[in-house]
């Protein structure tokens, strides 16, 4: 080699190292924090003990309940009450062969929905084993199910947003489908409701243009990523038994709305098997998501999540056979 060529050699790879070195930097540097869970977050209230905090529940102990709804709250005592209508009908009209709690998490909301809930719960729904938990500071969509997930007592699990959007007796169709993958009571399976065969009816085309644009482009993104085989990510409702959520769910760290994506990749990951099953949706005013701000917000927290696996900062769960750890 002559003097020429060493000099190509070293000035390559000094500029290798560096942008290397850059990016893992700027990796670290927008990594979200770990989600730390505080002492008073693993308490709840209950129409049975209203005013002393009682000790949660882990999925690690036993199933007590057959199903656990769980639903993220962020300033909703305008949009909740009617949801938790419809949804302890359907429930209750179940109770004989399906018992269930329903579990509220308060994602730090300023606007009173934790009391204003547990006194609902009381005076609208005594028959109703409802649990009101409360994140001490606002996380975002994805923590608040996360928490709920990691202290709910169902064999099933279910997260479904507060506004109402879905039908909640699709519930079923998610049910017959955990039922068709479970091959035995300990292996995980996983239902998402998807609202793709909506695409191009009037409930898509009332969505704004804006929004249309956005999912297209997410689908692009989510094919890169590695999800490309599940049609619509982000529907606010999804089932897992509690085997899928003993895997899924700690191995998170995404709190924001790209969680929905966080988890599907873990369960591809773990090889945990999900069914996507159409159901009805409607679009419900009073969304607080800013479709420019979250396009961004996505882009970078995709790239942030696949490098942190590529460098192996965040590690899939371990202890799944075959399962990459
Ligand atoms: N926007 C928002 N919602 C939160 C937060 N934490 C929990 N949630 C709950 O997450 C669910 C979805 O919230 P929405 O504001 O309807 O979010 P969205 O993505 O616009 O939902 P759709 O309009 O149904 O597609 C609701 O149950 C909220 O209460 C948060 O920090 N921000
Ligand atoms: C939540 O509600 C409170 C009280 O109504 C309000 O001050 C606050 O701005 C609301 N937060 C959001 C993000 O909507």
């Amino acid at each position: 080699m002559s003097v020429e060529d060493s000099t190509v050699v070293y000035v390559a790879v000094s500029i290798l190292v560096l942008g290397v070195t850059s990016l893992y930097a700027a990796l670290i540097l927008w990594s979200p924090p770990p989600i730390i869970t505080r002492e008073g977050e693993k308490k709840y209230r209950s129409k049975l003990s209203p005013s002393k905090y009682l000790p949660l529940p882990s999925i690690n102990d036993p199933a007590q309940v057959d199903l656990s709804v769980i639903i993220p709250a962020y300033n909703e005592t305008e949009r909740l009450p009617d949801m938790l209508t419809t949804t302890i009908k359907h429930l209750e009209s179940l109770k004989k062969s399906r018992s269930y709690e329903l579990l509220i998490v308060d994602d730090g909301s300023s606007d009173g929905t934790p009391d204003f809930m547990l006194k609902l719960a009381i005076n609208e729904y005594p028959g109703s084993d409802i649990r009101i938990v409360q994140l001490e500071r606002n996380l975002g969509k994805g923590g608040a199910v996360r928490h709920g997930m990691l202290h709910g007592r169902g064999k099933r699990l279910l997260m479904v947003d507060a506004d109402g959007a879905s039908r909640f007796e699709d519930l079923e169709l998610l049910w017959k489908n955990i039922d068709e993958l479970e091959s035995s009571e300990d292996a995980p399976a996983i239902a998402v409701g998807s609202r793709a065969h909506l695409v191009k009816t009037e409930a898509v085309v009332k969505r704004s243009v804006l929004r249309n644009i956005l999912m297209y482009g997410l689908h692009t993104v989510l094919r890169v990523v590695g999800v490309g085989h599940i049609r619509d990510t982000q529907c606010g409702f999804k089932l897992f038994n509690r085997p899928a959520a003993r895997l899924v769910f700690p191995a998170q760290h995404i709190t924001n709305w790209i969680f929905d994506v966080e988890l599907l990749l873990l369960a591809k990951q773990l090889r945990i098997p999900v069914a996507e099953v159409p159901i009805e949706w409607h679009e419900v005013p009073g969304s607080k998501l800013n479709v420019m701000t979250a396009s961004l917000q996505m882009l970078r927290d995709l790239l942030i999540m696949r490098g942190n696996q590529l460098f192996g900062r965040w590690k899939v769960a371990q202890g799944r056979p075959n399962g990459r750890t």
